[in-house]
């Protein structure tokens, strides 16, 4: 064969080539259409007896050289590509998704921000469990410059004999003590009925990571048009995170900060497995602020100055810890909370690593 006949082949293979483009993008777009029309008729987009009927009529038409289970196979390839066409075209893009909302939300507690490049931290106990050990808490936390405090007053303990929270004595305790202190508060709220009553001395309803898909908790939660922590579910997928966050803002809030408080695996040297990864795909994937809670996901105050370390490396919004003033006698969490001197050397060395924006 000389070359000339070689390149007049190639030459019907490149005109090929394009003439199998158009007609593959001329079927994508009828199944587009399809797509549509079934929309309309709320009919399954995926039709297994429709596509049978296709490969059998590709088959019996079929006159070489290619055998039937290479066309079975390429033609499938071509059908899976039409139907996620379809999905694509279908599925809503999601209110917290960047697609939707290009810019960072900014959640705005009491004038700290949350998702405009600065990195905040939380601190405060575990569970509120008096007056004094939330006060405190709230002086260090004031005395480092600090504005927000977290306090549990209703407690989802693993065990219902373990203790449960003082309940709304303990948002008034922790009301009375940020109003003293000037601080911005963060309690978890597990009932939807008692959000209404508590939106009165919080200024950021938690959503525990228990409670991740508590439905009508975070329809609850969005209705109050507080802004919303939300903390990713032990066993929950980013995607069921995200979903999880679209309640909230389905109901016309999206003044939400995620939270990523480690995730359960097979390890056993943490209490959680942090996913720290997590992070930045959230930040990529919404448009909402990302914190990281290091007292939960680790279990351990070894890790909780290179957790947080990570965390801000990593680019989370800021990081949120725990912080006792007697952790021994602590009444939740005890093992893993910081007390007072503790917390001085933990703020230091954060400071000292510089990689805190602030
Ligand atoms: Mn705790």
């Amino acid at each position: 064969m000389s070359n000339k006949e070689l390149d007049q082949l190639r030459d019907r293979i490149d005109e090929i080539n394009v003439e199998l483009l158009n007609l593959i993008n001329e079927r994508a777009r009828l199944v587009q259409e399809i797509g549509r029309v079934k929309e309309t008729q709320g009919v399954n987009r995926y039709d297994p007896v429709r596509e049978r009927n296709m490969l059998n009529k590709i088959i019996e038409n079929n006159e070489g050289p290619f055998e039937a289970s290479t066309l079975t196979h390429l033609f499938k390839e071509i059908f899976k590509a039409g139907l996620e066409l379809q999905e694509d075209d279908h599925r809503k893009a999601l209110l917290v998704s960047r697609k939707k909302h290009p810019e960072n939300t900014i959640v705005d507690i009491k004038g700290t921000k949350f998702g405009n490049g600065s990195q905040q931290l939380i601190f405060g106990p575990c569970a509120v469990e008096s007056y004094e050990q939330v006060a405190t808490v709230a002086e260090a936390v004031k005395a480092k410059g600090l504005t927000l405090l977290r306090g549990g007053a209703y407690k989802p303990r693993t065990s219902p004999y373990d203790f449960q929270g003082l309940g709304l004595e303990g948002l008034k305790i922790l009301k009375r003590v940020a109003d003293e202190y000037g601080l911005g508060v963060i309690s978890e709220i597990v009932n939807p009925a008692d959000i209404e009553t508590a939106v009165e001395y919080i200024d950021v309803i938690q959503i525990g990571a228990r409670n991740m898909q508590n439905f009508e908790l975070l329809k609850a939660a969005g209705a109050a048009k507080k802004p919303v922590l939300l903390k990713r579910g032990l066993a929950a997928t980013i995607e069921e995170f995200i979903n999880a966050a679209e309640y909230i803002a389905a109901q016309g809030n999206e003044q939400i900060i995620l939270c990523e408080r480690g995730i359960r695996t097979y390890e056993r040297a943490t209490r959680n497995t942090l996913d720290i990864s997590a992070v930045p795909i959230l930040k990529q994937e919404t448009h909402l602020p990302v914190l990281v809670d290091v007292t939960h996901s680790t279990g351990r105050r070894d890790l909780l100055l290179p957790t947080a370390k990570a965390a801000l490396a990593i680019g989370a919004d800021g990081v949120m810890a725990e912080v006792h003033p007697d952790p021994a006698v602590a009444l939740s969490d005890s093992a893993q909370q910081m007390d007072l001197k503790q917390f001085d050397e933990f703020m230091e060395q954060l400071q000292a690593s510089r990689l805190l924006h602030v």
